[in-house]
């Protein structure tokens, strides 16, 4: 069935002076000929309709003559409108009267459909058994040598334990033990496909900082000289898969911004309801007129023993409840946004990344402006730019492995580099991060993004890897108990505006 954007729809009958229910919109959008459909439509439609119901639309498609009645329609219990700028339908929204006013002053919006990459929801194949574990390091490891392979001249471990001592020897593989020597050079065991091989970091060469980077389970490129018994490369040469310096991103070819937020926690006695709302009202305001789209990096909801005593600090201990009550932040926004989101670690989704979107019956309840639900990670492409959205467990890992100072909460972006240079949102296995075993590792970065948008960690960071934009978007929840005992001050109602143009960002404070 050919399928136009529901936004294009929405903005033609906004357009003409109407509003329209959300399945009268989903009709129109499925008509073999959507345009001619809307036309026709509003040849037939009474003038002093407001809101066009799916009945009309039935009617119309049908060929028959108009009637008004719409009691043939079941809602299936969807209760959201696909609301578009008109003021009658932002005042009830927003339930704000200066919205209302600024709603129908701004110009409305075009935003495409985005295009998604990696989306796994509904391929998870795991069973959790010892081959899936084999299969997701195989394919990490091959996927990630591959991006390595044009940079050393590498042979396999049992190649190398046939080479003659003083030889000059290359080696990918995935790290599996970090040592410090009695005279401090590292000793660093690299795993392949055939078997392991030592790698000796002398503590002087300038390459050595680079072993502080390193984590379990990345895959790494050595490149040196056996020793004399041929046991041990010493290494002259250390890389990472990485992102060249050379890299360009793509950019949108007109002026057009993406909000980036994350970390809502809805239902969770800190969630910072007004914060929300004087975000969604700006949103309604002419200054937000290029904002067109609304990506949300996890954590929408609070949810249910996702830590101990969590329910000690819960506004609503239902999780449908949560998430009706997160839908109704939703309904806030503006009806004529596109709005991308994938789940975080608070979500109700597995909890072991990568983590497929949510069940039917939760995604219903998040219908609102039919918003784009895709797993964690997933990376999307909007005006030709792609985002990597990734909600951002591995940070805390990183954080608390890492020795570089720069690698903290404080700048959350330095962290998300580190997933760039690893190509890998969640490089060490275990510790922190669960991952679940699959076929193909999903966690892997295959393709450069042009932005990463991450949360979790709850603090702002704005900053660029080779030219590639990341952006933590902060929360917006207040300081928990568990933060306080920690010292942790979230970046409060923070709002991350990206210029999908030149990359640029403003962080806009609603709190
Ligand atoms: O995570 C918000 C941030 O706080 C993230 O850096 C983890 C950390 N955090 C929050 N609560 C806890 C507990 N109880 N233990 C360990 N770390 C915690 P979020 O995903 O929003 O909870
Ligand atoms: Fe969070
Ligand atoms: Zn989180």
């Amino acid at each position: 069935m050919p399928r136009a954007s529901p936004v294009r729809i929405v903005k033609q009958l906004t357009a003409a002076g109407y509003n329209a229910d959300r399945e009268a919109v989903t009709l129109l959008a499925g008509a073999p000929d959507p345009d001619r459909a809307v036309e026709a439509l509003l040849d037939q439609i009474e003038s002093e309709t407001v809101t066009i119901t799916a009945g009309e639309v039935r009617a119309v498609l049908n060929g028959a003559t108009h009637r008004t009645d719409d009691t043939t329609v079941s809602g299936g219990g969807e209760t959201s409108t696909n609301r578009s700028k008109a003021a009658a339908s932002a005042a009830e929204v927003t339930g704000v009267e200066q919205a209302d006013q600024e709603a129908s002053n701004r110009s409305p919006r075009d935003p495409a459909e985005p295009i998604v990459h990696g989306d796994m929801t509904g391929e998870s194949t795991g069973t959790g058994e010892y081959e899936d574990f084999v299969s997701v390091f195989r394919d990490r490891y091959e996927r990630l040598s591959a991006m390595l392979r044009g940079r050393v001249k590498h042979r396999p471990t049992d190649a190398l334990e046939s080479m003659p001592g003083g030889a000059e020897g290359a080696l990918i593989g995935l790290v599996t033990d970090i040592r410090s020597t009695r005279n401090g050079h590292w000793l660093v065991e690299l795993e392949d496909t055939n078997g392991t091989f030592p790698a000796l970091v002398m503590k002087d060469r300038e390459f050595a900082s680079a072993v502080e980077e390193l984590l379990l389970d990345e895959v790494i490129a050595v490149q040196g000289t056996l020793s004399d018994d041929g046991g041990i490369l010493f290494v002259d040469d250390l890389f990472f898969p990485d992102v060249p310096r050379t890299f360009e991103p793509s950019t949108a070819d007109r002026h057009v911004q993406a909000a980036l937020v994350s970390d809502l926690h809805v239902g969770s006695q800190e969630f910072l309801d007004g914060a929300w709302a004087d975000f969604a009202d700006w949103l309604h305001s002419p200054a937000a007129d290029a904002v067109e789209y609304l990506l949300i990096a996890g954590d929408m909801v609070e949810g249910v023993g996702v830590y101990p005593d969590q329910d000690e600090e819960l506004d609503i201990i239902d999780i449908y409840e949560q998430y009706e009550a997160f839908s109704e932040r939703l309904k806030a926004v503006p009806g004529d946004m596109e709005i991308v989101m994938v789940p975080g670690n608070h979500d109700a989704v597995r909890l072991a990344e990568p983590q497929p979107a949510f069940e039917p019956e939760l995604r219903k309840i998040m219908s609102a402006h039919d918003a784009h639900i895709y797993s964690n990670p997933s990376t999307v492409t909007l005006e030709g730019v792609s985002i990597l959205l990734y909600h951002g467990v591995s940070l805390d890992e990183l954080v608390a492995e890492l020795p570089m100072p720069e690698v903290s909460y404080d700048q959350p972006d330095q962290a998300m580099a580190q997933l760039l240079k690893k190509r890998h949102v969640a490089p060490k296995y275990g510790g922190k991060n669960r991952i679940a075993p699959e076929k193909q590792d999903y966690l892997v970065i295959e393709d450069i993004p042009d932005v990463v948008h991450s949360g979790h960690v709850h603090k702002l960071g704005v900053g660029a890897y080779n030219d590639v934009r990341l952006v933590n978007s902060g929360c917006f929840q207040g300081q928990t108990a568990f933060q306080r005992s920690v010292n942790i001050s979230p970046d409060v109602g923070t709002a991350p505006i990206l210029d999908l143009d030149t990359l640029e960002v403003t962080v806009r404070k609603f709190a």
